[in-house]
């Protein structure tokens, strides 16, 4: 199952469960539990083994509203959209778990060795990302920094966690980057990840009964530029060096996250160092059984 958030006018952001190609409204239902993404997140923990078939549950009886693919198009008659699919959430990430982006922090930080030692050691880099603000949805445009000459998007699959940690679900991620800020000094990494539009999510949080991360998923990018590809890659989540479990773990450690988490596992794709991300451009980013995240690239 998925859930979704979406935009219904006349009635704000609303929580939907996608079955097949439809969304039914769950937030219509009045129930608490669906107020919000942040409601339903806290709930899971109350439900515990349960809360998925309980959720499937109150779905099945919620009226459809409308299609998904209708609302995975931008501005489509019915003026309803998708949202960003988490609330209140804080995101963070870990760095460093592919072999292909531990190759190319360590040549961009001139063979500094952090990114080597990190790579083999046994705590993860795990990093804040980003607020709720800084974040966008799909369609909406991610930013790269006025002051850097080398963006980059960084394709990750995201962990929706409540606020015990609970896997509730996954989704996309694009944890935007200023290679040049980071490669100058690593102690330079917050402005080179957090800013205004450093990050999406989307489209939707696939429930573990339809995405099983033992069943290795494609998380492919393709970056659009005047009507060409700009850019193209592929790796695959069995290429991470950690379990998902570890992350989560560390993650928890001495913190706590009230209203859950989002957790951005790293990134498997980086395109050639000639490549910067341009206003302009456009984003796509697919992992299979869970859909394609698309964002617009813009100026900070
Ligand atoms: O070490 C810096 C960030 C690493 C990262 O974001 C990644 O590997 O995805
Ligand atoms: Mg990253």
């Amino acid at each position: 199952m998925r859930i979704c958030r979406f935009f219904l006018p006349g009635e704000g952001a609303r929580l939907g469960a996608v079955l097949g190609d439809d969304v039914c409204d769950l937030t219509a239902s009045g129930r608490p539990e669906f107020a919000s993404l942040e409601a339903l997140l806290c709930a899971w923990d109350v439900l515990g083994e349960g809360a998925a078939e309980w959720l499937a549950e109150q779905a099945a009886h919620q009226p459809r509203l409308a299609s998904y693919r209708a609302l995975e198009r931008p501005a489509e008659a019915t003026g309803a959209y998708l949202l960003r699919p988490t609330d209140t959430q804080e995101i963070w990430a870990a760095g460093v778990t592919y072999y292909r982006s531990r190759h190319a922090r360590e040549e961009e930080s001139h063979g500094s060795g952090i990114y080597d030692r990190v790579y083999a050691a046994a705590r993860p880099e795990i990093f804040f990302k980003a607020t709720p603000n800084r974040t966008a949805g799909p369609f909406e445009p991610v930013r790269v920094r006025s002051d850097s000459r080398w963006c980059v998007p960084e394709p990750e699959l995201a962990l929706v966690l409540t606020p015990q940690l609970k896997l509730a679900g996954y989704t996309i991620g694009n944890d935007m980057s200023a290679r040049d800020i980071e490669g100058e000094n690593p102690l330079y990494l917050p402005q080179a990840k957090i800013h205004r539009g450093c990050c999406a999510l989307g489209p939707c949080i696939v429930l573990p009964d339809e995405f099983d991360i033992e069943q290795p998923a494609t998380i492919a990018c393709a970056v659009y530029r005047g009507g060409r590809i700009a850019f193209e890659g592929e790796t695959r989540t069995d290429q991470m060096v950690r379990l998902t479990s570890e992350l989560i773990a560390y993650l928890g450690r001495d913190n706590e996250f009230p209203s859950g988490a989002v957790l951005l596992t790293g990134t498997g794709i980086v395109p050639p160092d000639s490549f910067c991300l341009q206003v302009g451009d456009r984003v796509e980013i697919r992992i299979d059984r869970i859909g394609a995240l698309v964002n617009p690239v813009e100026r900070c």
